[in-house]
């Protein structure tokens, strides 16, 4: 698992090299600009439980086979089992968000998930179409402009979509 500066170490030094200067004016201007990363996990975490029930209850509404006798989501074992699974999956958004590194999704979360839904019988686009309504919830809390300090957040909001688009690949 890395964060944005143990993977450029490690990659620094997998090379014997010192940090050269653009990896340090990337890592000083992350720095600098931290509160907005905070800021957004810190949004992200409070509203996590809206995002995702908001997000199961819109894609019920266009899927709803999986909530029919026979679906996915039928049974509340099953409705349960998907909602925390759309929250792990938050959850580890979140991780990524406030390292600046997708490596803790992807190798606790994402790897053999595929795989797993395969198995189960869950169907992945499905999922996909899940987490892809949690971005759009996600981003539109963590990017309001209200009730902050302005700024320019779009380089942050496209690394957070990134992380979510990761986690709707793995699993579509
Ligand atoms: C992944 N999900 C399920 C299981 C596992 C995961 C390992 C099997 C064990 C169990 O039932 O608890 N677990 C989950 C995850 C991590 C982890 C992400 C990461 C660290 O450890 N059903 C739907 C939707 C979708 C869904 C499409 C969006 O209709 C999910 C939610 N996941 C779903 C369902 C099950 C499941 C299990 C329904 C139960 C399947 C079953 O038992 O039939």
């Amino acid at each position: 698992m890395f964060d944005a500066f143990t993977r450029v170490v490690a990659q620094a030094d997998a090379r014997g090299e010192y940090l050269s200067s653009n990896q340090l004016d990337a890592l000083t201007k992350m720095v600098a600009e931290s509160n907005k990363r905070m800021d957004s996990v810190n949004r992200i975490t409070s509203n996590a439980s809206s995002i995702v029930a908001n997000a199961g209850r819109s894609l019920f509404a266009e899927q709803p086979q999986l909530i029919a006798p026979g679906g996915n989501a039928y049974t509340s074992r099953r409705m349960a089992a998907c909602l925390r699974d759309m929250e792990i999956i938050l959850r580890y958004v979140t991780y990524a968000t406030f390292t600046g590194d997708a490596s803790v999704l992807e190798d606790r979360c994402l790897n053999g998930l595929r795989e797993t839904y395969v198995a189960l019988g869950v169907p992945g686009a499905s999922v996909a179409a899940g987490v892809q309504k949690m971005k759009e919830a996600a981003l539109a809390i963590a990017n309001d402009r209200n009730g902050i300090t302005q700024g320019d957040c779009s380089a942050l909001m496209s690394e957070i979509s990134s992380y979510f688009d990761r986690a709707a690949a793995a699993v579509a």
